[in-house]
């Protein structure tokens, strides 16, 4: 259990598949090759990026595991597996993606600080599990509350983890009550990723699963819920995860000036070719990828373009095989990515690009230098790749 001190912290990892790309080791934090991401809807588990703060928690024993909701509750209560099991089990097909996913990009303007994630700090699960709204129930508050009686307005999760950020002390966050006692909102007290339980390095044996957010909420190995009347204080609400304007820097931070970042904005990249491609002779080429927004807003539109961004073709977008994808129709997964395709045809070097329009008309940004930020969180700025054809140095 947690509390092992010294090098002996990091003994106890779990296996990983060996072609993640490692940022590093301990925590440990890796992402995979992106031609990964493009070759299922649903990315599987061994190739979903492993965002960490500290040394995996060990919970073998799940007999004495339970999840303690208290705070600004009438009577506190003791969770078991079992009474979250006994819950109705719900499936919910959404994209996690971490803040600092694109963040090397980002710190090629100016330097930042983080982990230098590429564009594979993000995946997307079907994840089983009980609705927090329902769990929240269970200790007196019902659906669609924004306000307890006694004052409680948001949800923080505790962690078994520690962190240096917390100076040994768990991984924390919250979210606002309204959202977590809102069945529609499908915040999940998971503990199945992809119909299988949910290993250790993904939040065994009980994770949160917000929706639409930036990943950092969506806490792991959870150990308590605590109804507050104001938001989470931990380090990873209120001193990191926040959007700094680009005039902002480590002289002049003043952390309270912002809020904690929640939903993420529209994102898209190109997973089918590296940032360089090297082709020996012009032709036809398949550009695919990823597009998502946050807040459950669908996927407009991707465009790709070939000449840098003067011209463009709209790529055809689809979750799930045989099922065509319109954005905020019943059948599409509202929480989940969309991946896109077009064939362009190639006549010399170019730069390809692309660029998502979620349902709400957002657009990504053409550079990553109007939204640098000294954290380097949320770029999503067009993804741009090269094509070389031949010999040629354009
Ligand atoms: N307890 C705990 N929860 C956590 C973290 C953590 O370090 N500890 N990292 C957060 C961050 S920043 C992200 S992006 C996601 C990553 O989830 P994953 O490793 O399952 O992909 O978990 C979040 N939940
Ligand atoms: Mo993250």
């Amino acid at each position: 259990m947690p509390g092992i001190k010294g090098p002996s912290e990091y003994s106890r990892e779990p296996p990983r598949h060996p072609s993640l790309v490692i940022n590093s080791k301990q925590p440990f934090n890796a992402e995979p090759p992106r031609s990964a991401l493009v070759t299922s809807y649903v990315t599987p588990v061994d190739f979903f990026y492993k965002r960490n703060h500290g040394p995996i928690p060990v919970v073998d024993d799940i007999e004495r595991y339970s999840v303690s909701l208290n705070g600004l509750i009438e009577t506190p209560k003791e969770l078991t597996m079992r009474d979250i099991r006994s819950l109705p089990k719900y499936s919910v097909a959404a994209t996690l993606q971490c803040a600092g996913n694109r963040r090397t990009a980002m710190s090629k303007v100016k330097t930042v600080k983080g982990v230098g994630w590429g564009i594979s700090a993000i995946g997307n699960a079907v994840w089983g599990g009980a609705k927090l709204a329902d769990v929240l129930e269970l200790v007196g508050i019902p659906k669609f509350t924004a306000a307890t009686k006694s004052g409680g307005k948001h949800v923080e999760f505790v962690s078994i983890d520690k962190c240096k950020e917390e100076n040994g002390g768990p991984y924390k966050a919250s979210i606002p009550l309204f959202q977590a006692t809102n069945p529609d909102a499908d915040v999940l007290l998971a503990y199945e990723m992809n119909g299988e339980c949910l290993n250790r390095d993904h939040g065994y044996p009980l994770r949160v699963v917000v929706p639409g957010v930036i990943g950092a909420r969506s806490v792991k190995w959870l150990d308590s819920i605590n109804i507050l009347a104001n938001e989470c204080q931990g380090f990873f609400m209120q001193k990191d995860y926040k959007m700094f304007p680009p005039s902002v820097n480590w002289d002049n931070i003043d952390w309270s000036t912002r809020r904690p970042q929640m939903d993420f904005p529209v994102q898209s990249a190109i997973c089918s070719l590296e940032d360089l491609t090297i082709m020996k002779q012009p032709g036809k080429v398949r550009v695919s990828g990823y597009a998502v927004s946050g807040g459950g807003r669908g996927i407009e539109r991707v465009d790709v373009s070939m000449d840098g961004g003067k011209t463009w073709v709209e790529a055809t977008r689809y979750q799930k095989p045989g099922i065509s994808y319109v954005s905020d129709d019943t059948n599409s997964d509202k929480w989940a990515w969309v991946l896109f395709e077009a064939t362009v045809d190639v006549p010399h070097s170019v730069e390809i690009v692309a660029k998502a329009v979620d349902s709400a008309a957002n657009v990504q940004p053409e550079s990553v230098q109007e939204i640098w930020n000294l954290r380097g969180v949320l770029n999503t700025s067009w993804h741009r790749v090269q094509l070389r054809v031949g010999h040629s140095n354009l």
